[in-house]
């Protein structure tokens, strides 16, 4: 299923990103600045919860077509369930679709959703070792982003520690660090966005 649902956003020349990182760690905020910084990308967003909707109201206020898949007591999204988030989105309309998958670094990794790029964040109050203690859900990104940049100073984070352990496990991937509070760093992942959203549609 996972398959037919990545076909589907090939010959639609849809960017999906599947959002995977530890409950908390700004997911959903990430989503909520890059609407807010680029009002010209249509952006739908599929959210996984254990429980309520709240995630899909944030994201709609931030102008962001947006369904929560409530998951009831599973730890992760399944392909199954994009398929029938899908059907509530109207695609036509959407430049870049991201899901935000279930608040975990364990279970996520193991479903492929039909995403075009794995998305894995770490904030930085969660510590520099995450990398080296999930190492499947690393292993599978293609970009990491250190979120809550803002926050590094009053958590004592050690950014060369952090960045070697994702470099070690996560060496195909792209990184960006970024505050989706304050906004530092945001451009450069916009970019990467953009990038590779008009080289699908090439
Ligand atoms: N200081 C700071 N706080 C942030 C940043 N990004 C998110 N937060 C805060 O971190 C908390 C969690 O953010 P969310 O965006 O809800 O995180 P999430 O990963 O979507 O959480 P779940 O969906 O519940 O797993 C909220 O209180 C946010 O305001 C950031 O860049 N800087
Ligand atoms: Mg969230």
């Amino acid at each position: 299923m996972a398959q037919q649902i990545r076909l589907q956003f090939q010959q639609r020349g849809l960017l999906t990103l599947n959002l995977l990182a530890s409950p908390g760690s700004g997911k959903t905020a990430l989503i909520e600045q890059t609407a807010t910084l680029c009002p010209d990308l249509q952006m739908g967003a599929i959210v996984g919860d254990l429980a309520t909707d709240h995630d899909a109201q944030r994201l709609q206020r931030a102008g962001v077509q947006a369904w929560q898949i409530m998951t009831g007591t599973a730890c992760h999204l399944e392909a199954e369930g994009i398929s029938h988030a899908l059907s509530h989105l109207n695609l036509d309309a959407l430049d870049l679709l991201v899901i935000e998958n279930v608040g975990n670094l364990v279970c996520p990794a193991a479903f492929d959703l039909g995403e075009t790029l794995r998305v894995v964040l770490l904030s930085v109050t969660e510590g520099e070792d995450k990398p080296l203690k999930y190492p499947t859900v690393f292993l599978s990104a293609d970009i990491v982003v250190i979120t809550k940049t803002d926050l590094a100073d009053a958590v004592g984070f050690d950014r060369a520690t952090a960045i070697a352990n994702i470099r070690h496990m996560a060496p195909q991937a792209s990184l960006y660090e970024l505050s989706a509070r304050t906004g530092a760093g945001m451009q450069p992942w916009i970019d990467a966005l953009r990038t590779a959203s008009s080289s699908i549609i090439e």
